[in-house]
C-alpha cells in the first residue's frame, strides 16, 4: 500500500523544508516538497530528493556493533542492544571510578537531528559529571559577533528579500547552501531591479549574476568593512539621525576605521579602490537594503572582528525599519523552545565540568598530559573524523588503544570505523520531533513516516537506556515525546504558538524586533580587537589559501555515502601556470600538518592565490585517506574559539 506523509527536513541547512514522503509497503520510495511552506515553495534540493538512498544505504548501521578488527578498519560483529549498552555503561562507570567522571566525554553535536533529540542526553551527561564539548565548529564566531552588536534581535525574514532594492551577499553561497534564498534574490533582481553585491573570493553562481562582485582576499573582510565605514563618514553618508537614536560606539568604530583608507583597503583586500567606494555609496543610497551574512568570513583568525564590522554597516546607513532592510543572519534564536539541561539530581560538585573546544579536540584526544586523559568518548550526531580541523590529530586520537569510543550514528561514518561500539541511530523519518529553522520563521513537526530501520534507536532513547543502566532515577529521563515536549517548552512558547510564529512574514528589525542591549541600541564597536586585524606573515612558506566551501552533493559529510563531491583541488590559472601545472594533473597539496594527493582543476572562478576543495569529503575519497581537513589548522578565530577552516595555507606541487 502506498501512503503519503507530511513532515519536515531538520538537516543542517537554513531552509527547513516541508516534505511529502511517499511510503510503499513500509519503505520510503520518494521524498519531495510539501505544499504550504512559503520558503520551500514547491521544491527541495537534489540531496534530499534522494534521501531514501541514504536511509537504506549499505552503510546504514542496522544493529549495535562491537569492534573485531583494528581501530579504523571498520570490522565489527553484530551485538544485541543489551550487550552493547552493558559494555558502554560498564566502561563509563569504570572510567569515572578510576579517573573521575570528566574522563568521559560526550562529543554530541546533532546539528542535523531534529531539535528535541538532545533533550534527555543533555541532562544525563550533566548528571553523570562528564566533560563538555562546546559547539564552536560552526557559527560560534558569527553568533558572538552578532550578539555583541545586536544582542538578541531577531534576523530579518528571508521572504522580505523581495522588498529589497539592494542585496549584499557577504561570505555566503545561497545557490548551494540556502537554495530557497537564491531564487528570491534572482526575483528581486529581475522583477524589481534590485542591485546585488557579492563579497566572496570565488565567483559563485550568485556572484556571476551580481551587479558588483568584490572578489575579496580571504580573511580581510574586517578591513573592507572598516574602509567602507570610513568612506561613509568622509562623504557625509552616515545616517546621523538613526545613529543618535539607535546606536552606540560610533566614535570608537570610526577611530578603528581611520587607518583603513580606500587605497590601503584596496591593497590588503586585493580589490579596486573605486569598487569599494561604489559599494559604500550603494549602502547609503539604495533603499531598502539588506545584507545576507554567511559563514565563509567567520572561519579565519579575523572572523570575529570581520563579522562585527560587517554587522555594524547597516546601522551606519540606517538600513532598518522597513521590509527588505536589515541583516539576514541566523534565525536560530527565533524559536521559543528552551530546554533546561540542569537536572535537579545533579550533585553541586558536578555542575561545573571541564570544557573542550571542538576545533582543538584532536589535540586533546592525543594529549598524554591531560588530567584526566579522555578515557571514554561518546560521539553522537557528528562525523568528526571527516569534519574537524587537524584531521591527522583526530585520527591519531581515535586510534588510541586506551580510548574506548562509542559512536551513535545512522551510518558507518569515518568516525564510526574507529569505534569500539557502534549504536544504530534513527533518521528523522523514524521519530516524532520538531524541526526548528535557522533560516526561516518556522517551527515544524517532524513525523515518523516509517518504523525504525533495523534496530535503530533515537538519541533520547539511548540516553534513557544509559541512565537506567547507570542507576539514575529513570522517571527523570523519560524519552517519550510527551515528556520531552513537556520538559522543553518555555512558559510562553507553546508548540502551537511557536508554529504560528510570525506567520505574516513581517519581522522587521528596528520595527518589530530590537537589540536586547540597554536602551535597545546597537553596539557598533561591541567586539574587542576591531581594527587590529591579524595577518599572515608575508613570507608564509605556503602561499595558497585553501578554502573548503559547501557543495550541492552533501550536507557537511552526510550523503557522502552515495554521492561524493569531486575531491579535486581548484586553482586559478595564474597560480597553476606559475607552478607549470596543467588541468587534470595529479598534485600534492601540503603544509606542515599533512600532504594529500588529488587532481588539479584549473578554475578562473577563483581569485589568484586562492584554491578550493569541498568540505565534507569522506576519507575513502582520497588516496591516503586524508581529506582537506588534514591541512586545516586547529588555530582559533579571534572570538569564541571558532574554527579557522578558511585560514588554511598550502603549497601545491606536481606529483
Ligand atoms: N548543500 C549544502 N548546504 C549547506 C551545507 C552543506 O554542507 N551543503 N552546510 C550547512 C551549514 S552546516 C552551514 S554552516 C551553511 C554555510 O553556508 P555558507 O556560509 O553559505 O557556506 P560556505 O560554503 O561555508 O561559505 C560561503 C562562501 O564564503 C566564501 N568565503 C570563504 N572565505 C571567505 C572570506 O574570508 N571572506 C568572504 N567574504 N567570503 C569567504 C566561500 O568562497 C563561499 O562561497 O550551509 C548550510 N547549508
Ligand atoms: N574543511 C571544512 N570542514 C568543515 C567545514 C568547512 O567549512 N570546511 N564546516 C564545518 C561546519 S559548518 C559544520 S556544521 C561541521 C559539521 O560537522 P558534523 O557535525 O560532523 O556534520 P556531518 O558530517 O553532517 O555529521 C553529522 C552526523 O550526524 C548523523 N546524524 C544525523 N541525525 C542524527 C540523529 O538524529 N542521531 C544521531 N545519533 N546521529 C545523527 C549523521 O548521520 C552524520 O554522520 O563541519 C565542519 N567542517
Ligand atoms: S537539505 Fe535544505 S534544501 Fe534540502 S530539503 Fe532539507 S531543508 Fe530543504
Ligand atoms: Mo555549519
Amino acid at each position: 500500500m502506498t501512503t503519503e506523509h507530511v513532515t519536515a527536513c531538520p538537516l543542517d541547512c537554513p531552509d527547513t523544508c516541508s516534505l511529502t514522503v511517499t511510503v510503499d509497503d513500509g519503505r520510503i520510495v520518494a521524498v519531495d516538497a510539501a505544499a504550504g511552506n512559503a520558503i520551500t515553495d514547491g521544491f527541495i534540493c537534489q540531496k534530499v530528493k534522494h534521501h531514501a538512498q541514504r536511509v537504506y544505504a549499505p552503510e546504514r548501521v542496522l544493529t549495535p556493533l562491537v569492534r573485531t578488527g583494528a581501530k579504523g578498519a571498520g570490522q565489527f560483529r553484530a551485538a544485541s542492544w543489551a550487550e552493547a549498552l552493558d559494555v558502554v555503561a560498564a566502561r563509563m562507570t569504570d572510567a569515572a571510578e578510576r579517573f573521575g567522571p570528566e574522563s568521559v566525554v560526550p562529543y554530541v553535536y546533532n546539528s542535523s537531528a531534529p531539535v528535541l533529540q538532545d533533550e534527555v542526553g543533555m541532562r544525563l551527561w550533566r548528571r553523570f559529571g562528564a566533560s563538555r564539548v562546546d559547539h564552536t565548529i560552526c557559527a560560534a564566531t558569527f553568533s558572538v559577533a552578532y550578539h555583541a552588536v545586536y544582542g538578541d534581535m531577531l534576523s530579518a525574514d528571508p521572504r522580505d528579500l523581495l522588498h529589497s532594492r539592494l542585496i549584499v551577499v557577504w561570505g555566503a553561497n545561497p545557490a548551494i547552501t540556502n537554495v530557497h534564498v537564491a531564487p528570491l534574490i534572482t526575483r528581486a533582481q529581475r522583477e524589481h531591479g534590485a542591485r546585488v553585491v557579492v563579497i566572496d573570493p570565488r565567483a559563485t553562481a550568485t556572484a556571476k549574476r551580481a551587479d558588483l562582485h568584490l572578489p575579496i582576499r580571504p580573511g580581510t573582510d574586517v578591513v573592507l568593512a572598516l574602509a567602507v565605514a570610513r568612506e561613509l563618514a568622509r562623504n557625509d553618508l552616515l545616517d546621523r539621525e538613526f545613529l543618535a537614536a539607535h546606536a552606540e560606539g560610533l566614535d570608537e568604530l570610526l577611530a578603528a576605521a581611520e587607518p583603513f583608507t580606500l587605497d590601503r583597503a584596496a591593497s590588503e583586500c586585493g580589490l579596486a579602490a573605486n569598487d569599494i567606494a561604489a559599494f559604500a555609496r550603494d549602502l547609503a543610497t539604495i533603499r531598502p537594503g539588506l545584507i545576507r551574512v554567511g559563514w565563509g568570513l567567520e572561519r579565519n583568525r579575523n572572523g570575529g572582528s570581520a563579522c562585527g564590522a560587517v554587522f555594524a554597516l547597516p546601522a551606519l546607513t540606517g538600513q532598518f525599519g522597513v521590509r527588505g532592510s536589515g541583516v539576514l543572519a541566523s534565525l536560530g534564536n527565533a524559536t521559543p523552545l528552551a530546554f533546561d539541561p540542569r537536572d535537579p539530581d545533579t550533585p553541586p560538585e558536578r555542575r561545573r565540568a571541564r570544557h573542550f573546544n571542538m576545533n582543538t579536540f584532536g589535540t586533546a584526544l592525543c594529549d598524554p598530559n591531560l588530567d584526566p586523559r579522555i578515557a571514554v568518548l561518546f560521539v553522537q550526531g557528528s562525523n568528526l573524523a571527516a569534519t574537524n580541523p587537524n584531521q591527522g590529530a583526530v585520527l591519531r586520537g581515535l586510534a588510541r588503544d586506551d580510548l574506548f569510543t562509542v559512536v551513535h550514528d545512522q551510518v558507518l561514518t569515518d568516525t564510526a570505523r574507529y569505534a569500539d561500539v557502534v549504536l544504530p541511530a534513527t533518521t528523522h523519518f523514524e521519530v516524532h520531533d520538531l524541526a526548528a529553522s535557522y533560516g526561516a520563521y518556522a517551527l515544524q513537526e517532524v513525523t515518523p513516516v516509517i518504523d525504525p530501520v533495523g534496530e535503530s534507536r533515537s538519541n533520547n532513547e539511548v540516553a534513557a537506556d544509559l541512565a537506567a543502566r547507570l542507576g539514575f532515577d529513570i522517571t527523570r529521563y523519560d524519552p517519550s515525546r510527551e515528556q520531552v515536549l513537556a520538559r522543553s517548552l518555555t512558559d510562553d512558547g507553546t508548540y502551537e504558538g511557536a508554529r504560528e510564529l510570525r506567520a505574516d512574514g513581517t519581522t522587521v528589525q528596528f520595527r518589530d524586533t530590537f537589540p536586547s542591549h540597554d536602551g535597545r541600541r546597537a553596539h557598533l564597536a561591541g567586539l574587542p580587537g576591531l581594527g587590529a586585524p591579524r595577518f599572515a606573515p608575508l613570507d608564509d612558506p605556503h602561499p595558497i589559501t585553501l578554502l573548503t566551501p559547501a557543495t550541492h552533493k552533501t550536507i557537511n559529510s552526510m550523503f557522502g555515502e552515495f554521492q561524493s563531491a569531486d575531491p579535486a583541488i581548484h586553482m586559478h590559472p595564474v597560480d597553476a601556470e606559475a607552478r607549470a601545472l596543467v588541468d587534470g594533473a595529479r598534485v600534492r597539496v601540503g603544509n606542515d600538518r599533512a600532504q594529500i594527493v588529488t587532481t588539479l582543476r584549473i578554475d578562473a572562478d577563483l581569485r589568484p592565490g586562492v584554491a578550493s576543495m569541498p568540505k565534507g569529503l569522506w576519507c575513502r575519497e582520497l588516496d591516503g585517506g586524508l581529506t582537506a581537513n588534514a591541512l586545516v589548522p586547529d588555530t582559533l578565530s579571534d572570538v569564541a574559539g571558532g574554527a579557522c577552516f578558511n585560514d588554511t595555507r598550502v603549497e601545491v606541487t606536481a606529483l
